[in-house]
């Protein structure tokens, strides 16, 4: 027994011993472009360091240990090294509403969007209007379109085609997690159509209002900007006096520093400066002390600085600790010793000076950064994303925060990644789970999320990356799991009578019009229509309930003329009468499906939901632009989609349709309706 003690602590000893000499990687990609990865030891400094090739890509050898990684600009302590392994860590973007805006609404003056904040203000606006040309006002409302107002509006002279506001910065505070209301209006009483996102849900738990009518379907195609929690400046000054070579701030020194007061942050996770000494790289030590440029040694790291380009120094969050209001100095000089130029910024620091040589040089504050948190602890960065185990159903997956941090798995299909689950709600170091139920042969993307939930601190998003799960039988041919049976369309108590509302009776109860508006009149063999008809579908398109459907298909092989793509502009109204009560409050309902082959940037087919509320005979012509309320243009890719659409009956009649518009003739072209349904809700 006491032999093999020995002989476990002799293996200890000598794995302790040659863990020193192993060393592990650190490898992943800074971003793409020209970017610096620096890594920190707590006990050495800077280890690692390199300015990346224009893909982003680096690799680094690194003693085993915890490091703060400084990677295209994001921070991330205490990452891991393992001897004899390689640590991943990305740069990642959090993720924004980069929508292909391709479809638009009907003109109205006004539009809305409800949406969950994720930062403490909202910063901008942004929008295309394909239609219409006005002075604008943006209002935030808390909860909906009758909320309590959030500061005040921001106005904005003539706005067309693409459009930002700006918002100054305190005007509309948010809290992280609350539902706000951004409304964007004429001034002008002019109506406008606003371009509108083709994937139908960027907002999740938010609804599209056109004129303050919601449309629960639709999202508008607006970016909504928002300043978002993280680290805070303890103290800077940024006006850069370049180099100055006469009078005062002119000279070269071995010490530079400058003193400053803690007023934001907690902790320094990051010091910069900028210095010159005829180009090159060096080593240089930044030292941060207490009280002023006497006072006692807090922590010095060593730093690679390129001549004019400035540099960092990163500490662990909880290495250097700050009290609020008390003095602190930052002294940075060559390694080597020798001389430097240090930039200096116009005095912009109230309560700091800059220093060269002991000296104060009067007028001026260094051109200095130094950056920490509200709360120690608050960042984590998720590292090391793996895919350990890949079937036909399911994939496992795991990642490490050095800080202790919730997790949260988003995937999906398609991009963005819209689903996601929460892997454990405790904050923890190491993540992992199995996501299960996944489709055969799919590629799914995903990315990994942690939250360390300290104050003023924020999400952090790993990269998208992408995998593709087994076939589900090797030899066999794939085939998807049998569609559901929809269910039928209910009759509830506040049903209003639609004649043949699931097209089980072909026409019957429906009128049509129809027109094409082809761009090459010559080129066009279809003529005015009507195009569509009652059918059973076709090409597996199947009816959403019963054996029939509404619609057309165009085939690129039938075409009379198989020039595509082409620009058609085929449209119709399928529309018909219904009883209603003037002065209440109606819902039509319908699903919806269109899908294309070979459809670039705006070319799907679309289809949105009309109504005349007041039975003018606008739904019998093509071209009725007045006296209807409409849906936003739908593309659905392929899927049943249902869609609604509310509106105040103003006489006992009012006619309901679907508009079509097959804009291109494509490869192939599909645009159908179904289970048409109308409800009284008020
Ligand atoms: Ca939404
Ligand atoms: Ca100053
Ligand atoms: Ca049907």
């Amino acid at each position: 027994m006491r032999l093999l003690r020995l002989l476990v602590a002799a293996l200890v000893a000598f794995s302790a011993g040659s863990a020193a000499q192993a060393k592990g990687k650190l490898a992943g990609n800074a971003g793409g472009g020209e970017r610096e990865v620096a890594a920190y030891s707590p006990a050495k400094g800077l280890e690692g360091w390199t300015i990346t090739d224009p893909s982003g890509e680096f690799e680094f050898p690194l003693d085993p240990g915890d490091y703060v990684v400084s990677c295209g600009g994001r921070l991330a302590p205490y990452v891991h090294i393992e001897e004899g392994q390689t640590t991943y860590i990305s740069h990642s973007d959090d993720p924004s509403f980069d929508l292909p805006r391709e479809m638009w609404t009907p003109a109205c003056k006004s539009f809305g969007q409800t949406y969950v904040a994720t930062g403490f203000a909202l910063s901008g606006v942004w929008f295309w209007m394909p239609q219409g040309t006005s002075a604008m006002k943006v209002t935030l409302r808390e909860g909906g379109p009758d909320g309590k107002l959030v500061g005040e509006s921001v106005s904005e002279g003539k706005c067309d085609w693409i459009t930002g506001v700006g918002v100054p910065p305190e005007r509309f505070p948010t809290t992280p997690g609350k539902t706000y209301y951004l409304e964007i209006a004429s001034t002008e009483d002019v109506s406008w159509t606003i371009a509108m996102p083709k994937e139908p849900d960027p907002y999740d738990g938010g609804i599209a209002y056109f004129d303050g009518v919601p449309h629960p379907e639709s999202d508008l195609g607006v970016s909504i900007g928002e300043k978002l929690p993280g680290p805070v400046t303890v103290a800077a000054a940024g006006a850069d006096q370049h180099y100055i070579d006469k009078g005062p701030g002119s000279g070269w020194c071995t010490v530079a520093g400058q003193s400053f007061v803690a007023r934001n942050g907690s902790n320094i996770l990051s010091a910069s400066a900028n210095c010159g000494f005829g180009g090159g790289a060096t080593d240089f030590i930044y030292t941060i002390r207490e009280g002023g440029a006497q006072g006692k040694a807090l922590c010095s790291k060593t730093v690679r600085m390129v001549s004019d380009w400035g540099a960092s120094a990163y500490f662990e969050p909880d290495e250097v600790l700050l009290k609020t209001g008390e003095p602190y100095y930052l002294e940075y000089k060559r390694a080597d010793g020798d001389k430097f130029y240090s930039y200096l910024s116009a005095d912009l620091c109230p309560d700091g000076k800059a220093y060269r040589d002991g000296k104060e040089v009067e007028g001026f504050d260094q051109l200095f950064d130094i950056v920490g948190e509200v709360e120690p602890g608050g960042i984590s960065y998720p590292y090391n994303v793996k895919l350990t185990g890949v079937t036909s159903a399911s994939a496992r997956f795991s990642w490490e925060t050095g800080t202790p941090a919730d997790g949260i798995i988003h995937f999906g299909d398609r991009l963005p990644v819209r689903q996601s689950i929460v892997v454990h709600d405790d904050v923890r170091k190491q993540h992992s789970i199995e996501l299960t139920g996944l489709r055969p042969a799919t590629v799914y993307y995903y990315r990994a999320t942690s939250f360390t939930r300290k104050k003023g601190a924020s999400r952090a998003w790993s990269r998208v990356q992408s995998f593709l799960t087994l076939p589900s039988d090797r030899d066999g041919p794939l085939y998807e799991k049998p569609q559901p049976v929809p269910p039928p369309p209910v009759d509830g108590p506040k049903s209003v009578k639609v004649a043949n509302g699931s097209f089980e009776d072909g026409l019957t109860g429906w009128q049509r019009c129809s027109a094409a508006n082809p761009k090459e009149s010559k080129d066009y063999p279809f003529g005015n229509g009507p195009f569509g008809d009652a059918t059973a579908g076709t090409d597996g398109y199947r009816p959403h309930f019963g054996k029939m459907l509404y619609g057309w298909y165009h085939l690129a092989e039938e075409d009379p003329n198989p020039t595509v793509p082409r620009e058609d502009w085929k449209q119709e109204i399928i529309s018909q009468r219904v009883k209603v009560k003037p002065g209440h409050d109606y819902v039509l309902k319908a699903w919806l499906l269109t899908g294309d082959r070979d459809s670039g940037w705006g070319r799907d087919g679309r289809i949105r939901l009309v109504v005349d509320a007041k039975d003018s005979g606008a739904l019998d012509e093509i071209d009725a632009k007045s006296h209807t309320v409409a849906t936003q243009w739908f593309a659905t890719e392929h899927e049943w989609k249902p869609v609604s659409l509310r509106f105040t009956a103003e006489k006992d009649t009012a006619a309901i349709g679907v508009h079509f518009l097959q804009w291109w003739a494509l490869e192939a072209d599909y645009l159908y309706v179904d289970d048409v349904t109308l409800e009284e809700i008020r």
